[in-house]
């Protein structure tokens, strides 16, 4: 780029170098750990990563949140890391290796000249980008001082630790904002509020929390007949998906891709559906309709495996036995809880008796019906849904969506005709403010035609899992309230969250890029500005980290041991510490150690890290599966044994019915605090999304309506800065239909200026036919100084659903215009 301009008044990426007195030289420490001893030779050979005798190998993974965590090799030539492989899996699992050039560029993110080297002190304005380094003894006791001061006046609620989805180390990561025996021990002794994410939630808290849909395991994509890249882009998000729908592909599977973006899963489609961004839960209630007026209703998936013949009460909840006179039994003990389940069966309408029955041994349930049971007014799910969704038409579905009315019909037709099919759903689905309801509405059409269940049918793409660990080895006490983080500027003005007092005095960032990656950019800084002191733990001086008083550095991956028990591929990741922690970076937990100490609190760590890690890893079910600390510390790869056979087709085992679900008995908001919820919540539904729709009056101002998506050569913002990814993408690039660019009297690689009322941002464009007209791109991962000006996360909004609170990153409008 020619000219960079950042947050930090006008401080340039360059004159931040000097600034931190960072040189591109980098510290050969001294090698440390131990070499890969159960390392075949051939296997070594095969990996491409084999080495010689003055090279040790470590096993590890990309720490950061692609999805993938490709089970990773890492070549140590004396104390430096010299290249990375993708490590050989035993067995059938092996047809998961996969690796990209993300990974391969790893060592470049550790001798990066970036990188945060020592602790620094803010010295101007905050968010000037002007810093002072000091001693890690400063540091603490400033932290400390801070931290203090704050629990002693306020509370320990006044301690906001704010974090995303950086790692999920059981030792220094932050999975859920406080999974961890650093932040969660820290967070619950002193009863810190807990502020998270809000990205992905759509889908996390709608599709897999409430209405407990895991989907099948990735492999099993093979065997569908048809896939639908359903707002999403395996291609390019999914990578360690993608080779299975192309071997479904060489098996003659159709590939769908719904989507305003030409991508290049898009590429590889049969069929392309340009619809309009955040109108996909009107698509699917007219698939939902046209398939049962079309009568192509798979009904004895629909009585046998989904909630439909559930009769449920006027009040929305369902009619259970107890109603009818049957007193409830006590169940089997629920591990979690430690206390006996209740029994009290849900009831259907047996139709070869026409009385009300438990679902379990109705001869014949009604799927459709009004009935009066014990004096009670109930009806089928089924009827109740049916009765709900039938204004959405094709036609009017094909004037929302911006889509022919016999597209629509024919992507029913396939749906219901052409399984099983493999929905592929994203982030394209949950970054609008109406978002959650797409996976209600997702789980309807996938009961009405049994495209869920079995083997090619599948409303996601599940994961292998979670390594089974103590949990309790997270907690010391309870956490405050766990808040996500877009509620801030609101907490901040008002002083209250919901109807308590809630004051933030200290800010603890950690784990995410939160003022580059959540949305609502410019209401978060002024939020942050607010807060009496910030502290920012990370690698680099990200676009969070510019806005924080201390700034800490921490190791990179490859540098710490640590454990991360979720499984992308069979097997969690070990991190090895393949070479010592560069410069003067130290871990989360070793930080918070400090802390803790000076805070008179050091008993809530008073083992060490490797003691730590055997108390999470080591529990009897482990040990006896072969598993523990010492199994994965000797640099094997250890499988996760609660991954079976039988655990790769979601048979809605993890469900509250046991069956499909696409109706909520009890819809209970994620983020509580005192909202009415309405019945819809329950249910298939769809409303406009806040911003982007068609016949919103802000279109007069603002006609565009925009989106992003994760690019290839990015984690995120993660290697924002990693010199070879930038070579293939230098800078980042505002996508713009060819149409509207004429209009507007745009040239390809011209300086444009995105504007709305959230705020603005000044970049290339890339004029493109690649992108429905009327629809613009805005690139995610990059940083404010990677801009001419502003920040296309400044385009976005604070404004979430306070339902199920996802971030709504393409929920937003926009102008753009030639920049001067
Ligand atoms: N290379 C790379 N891979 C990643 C990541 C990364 O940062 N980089 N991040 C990982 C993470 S955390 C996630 S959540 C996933 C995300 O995985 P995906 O969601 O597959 O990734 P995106 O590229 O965001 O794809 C979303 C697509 O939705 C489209 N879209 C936008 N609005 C709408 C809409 O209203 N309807 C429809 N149908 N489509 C819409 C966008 O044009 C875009 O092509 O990727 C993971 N993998
Ligand atoms: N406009 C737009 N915005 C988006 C999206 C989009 O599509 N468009 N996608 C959204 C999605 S789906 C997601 S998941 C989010 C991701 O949002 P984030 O999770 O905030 O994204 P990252 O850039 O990966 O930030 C993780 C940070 O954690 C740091 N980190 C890694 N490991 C550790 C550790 O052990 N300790 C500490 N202290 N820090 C560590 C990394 O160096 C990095 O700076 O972005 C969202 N934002
Ligand atoms: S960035 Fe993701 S896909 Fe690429 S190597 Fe790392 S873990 Fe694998
Ligand atoms: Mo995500």
């Amino acid at each position: 780029m020619s000219q960079t301009n950042g947050p930090s008044g006008g401080l340039t990426r360059r004159s931040f170098l000097k600034t931190t007195g960072a040189v591109a030289g980098v510290a050969a420490a001294a090698g440390s750990g131990m070499a890969l001893s159960t390392l075949a030779a051939g296997e070594a050979h095969a990996e491409g990563a084999a080495a010689t005798e003055t090279e040790q190998v470590f096993r590890s993974s990309c720490r950061g949140n692609c999805g993938s965590k490709c089970p990773t090799q890492v070549v140590v030539r004396e104390g430096k890391v010299v290249r990375v492989a993708s490590s050989e899996l035993p067995g059938d699992d092996n047809v998961r290796r996969r690796f990209c050039v993300k990974g391969y560029t790893q060592p470049q993110r550790i001798y990066d000249p970036d990188r945060l080297k020592y602790p620094l002190k803010r010295v101007g304005e905050r968010g000037a980008g002007e810093w002072e380094r000091i001693e890690w003894d400063e540091a603490i006791d400033t932290i400390a001082g801070k931290i203090g001061a704050a629990v002693k006046d306020y509370g320990g609620s006044s301690i906001g630790v704010w974090s995303s989805y950086g790692s999920y180390g059981v030792l220094n990561g932050a999975m859920a904002g406080y999974m961890s025996v650093g932040y969660g021990r820290f967070i619950t002794a002193l009863g810190a509020t807990v502020l998270g994410a809000g990205a992905d939630q759509a889908q996390i808290y709608e599709q897999s929390t409430l209405l407990g849909v895991s989907g099948n395991d990735a492999t099993d994509i093979v065997n569908a007949k048809t896939i639908m890249a359903w707002g999403g882009n395996p291609a390019e998000a999914y990578v360690h998906d993608w080779q299975f729908v192309c071997e479904a592909r060489e098996k003659g599977a159709k590939l769908i891709t719904i989507d305003p973006q030409f991508t290049a899963s898009a590429m590889h489609s049969d069929v392309y559906v340009p619809i309009r961004p955040g109108t996909d839960g009107a698509l699917m209630l007219a698939m939902a309709n046209w398939i049962i007026d079309n009568d192509l209703v798979d009904e004895a998936f629909m009585k046998q495996k989904t909630v439909s013949p559930f009769l449920v009460k006027e009040d929305g909840t369902y009619l259970r036995m107890s109603d009818l006179g049957v007193e409830p039994t006590e169940g089997p003990v629920n591990p979690q809880t430690g206390q006996p389940t209740v029994i009290d069966l849900n009831v259907v309408w047996d139709a070869s008796t026409d009385a009300p029955a438990p679902a379990a041994t109705a001869v014949d349930p009604a799927l459709l019906g009004q009935y009066e049971a014990a004096g009670i007014k109930v009806q089928t799910v089924y009827q109740k849904v049916k009765d709900g969704i039938a204004e959405y038409t094709v036609q009017k579905a094909a004037d929302i969506c911006d889509l022919p009315a016999e597209t629509i019909e024919e992507l029913a037709r396939v749906y219901a005709t052409e399984g099983p099919v493999a929905v592929l759903t994203f982030q394209g689905l949950g970054h609008h403010v109406n978002s959650h309801h797409n996976f209600k509405n997702l789980a309807f059409i996938a009961a009405l035609t049994g495209n869920a269940g079995k083997p090619g049918a599948m409303m996601t793409r599940g994961t292998c899992g979670m390594y089974p660990v103590n949990m309790k080895a997270y907690f010391m006490g309870q956490a405050g309230d766990n808040i996500t983080g877009m509620y801030l500027p609101q907490i901040m003005e008002t002083g209250k969250w919901g109807q308590k007092d809630l004051t933030i005095r200290v800010l603890w960032c950690c784990n995410g890029n939160m003022l580059s990656c959540e949305s609502g950019r410019q209401d978060l800084i002024e939020a942050v500005k607010k807060v009496d002191f910030v502290v920012c733990a990370d690698t680099s001086m990200t676009d969070t980290a510019q806005w924080a008083d201390i700034v800490l550095p921490i190791p990179h991956a490859y540098e710490t041991e640590d454990f991360d028990p979720i499984c992308s591929t069979p097997y969690p990741t070990f991190y090895h510490k393949a070479i010592d922690p560069l410069y003067e970076s130290k871990t989360d937990l070793e930080i918070l150690r400090a802390i803790a100490g000076k805070l008179g609190m050091d008993k809530i760590y008073a083992q060490s890290d490797e003691e730590l890690l055997r108390l999470v890893l080591d529990t009897e079910t482990n040990l006896a599966a072969g598993g523990g600390y010492d199994a994965f510390a000797d640099n094997k790869l250890g499988r996760n044994f609660s991954f079976t056979e039988d655990s790769k087709i979601d048979t809605f085992k993890a469900t509250a019915t046991q069956r499909l679900q696409y109706y909520l008995e009890k819809p209970m908001p994620r983020n509580n605090f005192g909202q009415q919820v309405a019945d819809y919540e329950r249910m298939p539904y769809y409303e406009n999304a806040h911003e982007s729709y068609w016949d919103n009056p802000l279109r007069d101002k603002y006609p565009l309506f925009g989106c992003s998506q994760h690019a290839k050569y990015h984690v995120h913002s993660q290697c924002a800065y990693t010199p070879w990814l930038r070579e293939l993408e230098p800078e980042p690039l505002l996508k713009l239909n060819a149409a509207d660019a004429k209009e507007r009297g745009i040239e390809q690689g011209d300086l444009v200026r995105v504007f709305n009322d959230h705020g603005s941002a000044v970049l290339k464009v890339l004029v493109t036919e690649g992108i429905k007209p009327g629809v613009v791109s805005i690139p995610h991962g990059f940083q404010a100084d990677q801009y001419v000006e502003g920040h296309t996360q400044d385009l976005t909004s604070v404004v979430m659903n306070d339902f199920c609170s996802n971030s709504a990153f393409y929920d937003f409008l926009c102008e753009v215009e030639k920049y001067q």
